[in-house]
């Protein structure tokens, strides 16, 4: 275990050390690399201020992962944006940009975050940014079913679902009476009921200002989310802080890793002890505990609040080296893995176990079926489908293959070398996941792992640097480095789904949710809104119906007065697939996306008499710059 107060940490007498000879090796390489260390949070400083050695990965280019101009990929991969706020989607191998899919942020080449159909997704004077983390898709029995993706926002408390079909975010919720939802999964088994969302920071209830320095009064909240109405079912009130989050193959748990156990509110309180923990939470007993009403409500909210604090029934602690940040189960559902950060161990935990561990029958650490040594700051990992897990050592900026059955053998005291190989990857990787790894199907083709930093690796663009995700191929006995993806800030997490899982839609289906409230407004301005184009006056308010079949649209002009708000509302009749439309209203800072068979519609104010020019943004056609018209202001 890494004490970070101890200074002599970087001299590890290597002889006396337990590590196996792989961890003996990195750390060697490591130390050597990197004198400055001092261990712990301040290793993890150093080495990312520090030069690193240039290292030259010569990448395998094999034809099996190469896809031509024209082919198709094997995988979708949907990739957290960051603190960019949106979803990203990407093929795989190729590791090619398909799409992004804005979220907590606002994009206009979409109009996402002006249009009034987005503008109701994100709620009345919802922030424009956020910080995405960790997308996920929903299942059906343990296996992706294509329909939801979703994904939390960690800066404004957020969870958010993106529908599969359309790939469009359709539903947002703010979590009450907490502060950073960071660690999200959904249920697994018997299919995604639930999604898992963390709340990071402990705080005071309620938070008013009075009890601000009755810091041990602080806490956070394990919440439960409806996955069909996105309504916080309930919330579970915990010891500590709560980090990641991970859920079994029986939907009866969710566990997530804690790294402030010691209810810290500063650096070096929260590494004070040795072991934080895990929390395991009884789905059934808190489900129980709501509809018996053994539950509180807090301030602002009717969301059923449960007490899974030490000693409830409806939770377990289990003692955990030190500041754990990832937790991952198993494919099937075995093992779970928590990942020791400040430790250079994991801890793996044998689910089966978890019905005796909430029967009193055993110790909470007598889940736990090994805890073995990979490297420096495990953070996350992913596992084939084999029955190998990989493991992300941030400080050693290496990936770590092992065995887990190996790992168990070696824990309970045969010599065995449960290590497989270590690859480096440049530079400190975060998050990895293997193709389809957090289902059943598994197939062990292919692992990206995120690096957060990537130093040499490509063109210097200024001080700010791309991060680096990188592809390897795992379907060998060897880990094989095949593709550097530069990414924006930052990818935390990703997940890849075959791409038979994915169904989307060519065109928009005249009955969409997405435009329900613009279809019920033109019902009762008597518009038919695939055959009207036509401008509907209602005091100052006026509402500018037209259609739109490239290159035109059906209003070549319309008239307004000075101080008029304006709806413009567009209805792509094209039936043709890839033909959007676009519209742009010049100096009002309004445009949208309007794809084939779709309703949209954008509300702005005519402030300026005279003639404005709108546009169509989306190249539609030869004739696409000719897609135009006026606005004609007239003087109030
Ligand atoms: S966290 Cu960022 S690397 Cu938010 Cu899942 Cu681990
Ligand atoms: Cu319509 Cu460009
Ligand atoms: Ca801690």
């Amino acid at each position: 275990m890494i004490d970070p107060k101890d200074k002599n940490l970087p001299v590890i007498d290597t002889e006396d050390s337990q590590a196996s000879e792989h961890v003996k090796l990195s750390r060697r390489l490591f130390l050597g690399g990197s004198a400055a260390l001092v261990g712990g949070a301040a290793a993890m400083g150093a080495t990312m201020g520090g030069a690193l050695m240039p290292s030259v990965a010569h990448a395998s280019t094999d034809a099996k992962h190469t896809v031509g101009p024209g082919e198709l990929d094997e995988y979708y991969g949907f990739w957290s944006g960051g603190h960019q706020g949106e979803v990203r989607v990407l093929g795989l191998p190729s590791m090619r940009e398909l799409m992004r899919i804005p979220v907590f942020n606002v994009d206009s080449a979409t109009g996402w975050g002006l249009t009034n159909e987005s503008k109701e997704v994100l709620g009345e004077n919802a922030p424009l940014n956020g910080d995405c983390h960790h997308p996920h898709m929903s299942m059906t029995d343990g296996q992706y079913d294509g329909k939801y993706i979703f994904i939390n926002d960690k800066a404004n408390t957020r969870v958010a679902r993106i529908r599969g079909d359309i790939m469009k975010t359709d539903k947002i919720t703010t979590v009450p009476n907490c502060q950073a939802i960071h660690g999200l999964r959904v249920q697994k088994v018997p299919y995604t009921k639930y999604i898992f969302a963390n709340a990071e920071f402990r705080m005071p209830h309620p938070n008013n200002g009075l009890n601000m320095d009755d810091v041990e009064g602080y806490y956070t909240m394990f919440n439960g989310l409806d996955a069909e109405s996105m309504d916080v079912a309930w919330q579970v009130i915990v010891d500590g802080n709560l980090d990641n989050t991970d859920a079994d193959y029986t939907g009866k748990y969710a566990f997530s890793t804690c790294y402030n156990s010691e209810g810290a509110i500063d650096l070096p309180g929260s590494m004070r002890n040795e072991r934080d923990h895990l929390v395991i939470f009884n789905i059934e007993r808190i489900e129980a505990a709501v509809k018996a009403g053994k539950f509180i409500t807090l301030p602002g909210s009717d969301v059923p609040v449960v007490d899974g604090r030490k000693g409830s029934e409806l939770t377990r602690y289990v003692p955990v080296p030190k500041n754990p940040h990832g937790i991952n189960t198993a494919p099937g559902g075995k093992y779970a893995v928590a990942n020791g950060k400040l430790s250079p161990t994991v801890t793996v935990f044998e689910l089966a176990k978890f019905d005796e561990l909430f029967a009193d029958k055993i110790q909470p650490r007598d889940t736990v079926v090994a805890e073995v040594e990979l490297g420096l700051g495990p953070l996350h990992t992913a596992f084939d489908g084999r029955g190998n897990a990989f493991t992300t050592l941030f400080i050693d900026s290496q990936v770590c293959k092992w065995d887990v059955e190996k790992a168990i053998r070696f824990y309970n005291g045969e010599k065995v070398d449960y290590i497989l190989q270590k690859l480096d990857v440049h530079y400190q990787p975060g998050h990895n996941h293997t193709t389809m790894g957090e289902t059943r199907d598994a197939d062990g083709q292919y692992l990206v792992s995120l690096q957060k930093f990537s130093k040499d690796r490509f063109l210097k663009c200024g001080p700010l640097h791309a991060e680096n995700d990188q592809l390897i191929d795992i379907s060998g006995d060897e880990m094989k480095l095949i593709h550097d993806g530069p990414a924006f800030a930052e990818p935390h997490d990703c997940m890849m789904v075959h791409r038979s899982k994915v169904k989307t839609r060519k065109l928009y289906d005249r009955k969409d949710p997405t435009f329900a409230t613009t279809v019920a407004m033109a019902k009762k301005d008597g518009i038919t809104l695939e055959t009207d184009s036509k401008v509907i006056r209602d005091g100052n308010k006026v509402r500018v119906y037209m259609t739109s079949v490239a290159p035109n649209y059906g209003l070549n002009e319309f008239t307004v007065k000075q101080g008029d708000e304006v709806t413009v509302i567009i209805t792509n009749l094209d039936e043709i697939e890839d033909v959007s439309h676009g519209f742009c209203m010049v100096n009002h800072g309004a445009q949208m996306e309007i794809s084939p068979q779709q309703t949209a519609s954008i509300t702005f104010k005519a402030d300026q008499v005279g003639v404005h020019w709108y546009y169509c943004n989306w190249f539609c056609h030869a004739l696409h710059m000719e897609m135009r018209g006026r606005m004609l202001v007239e003087p109030a």
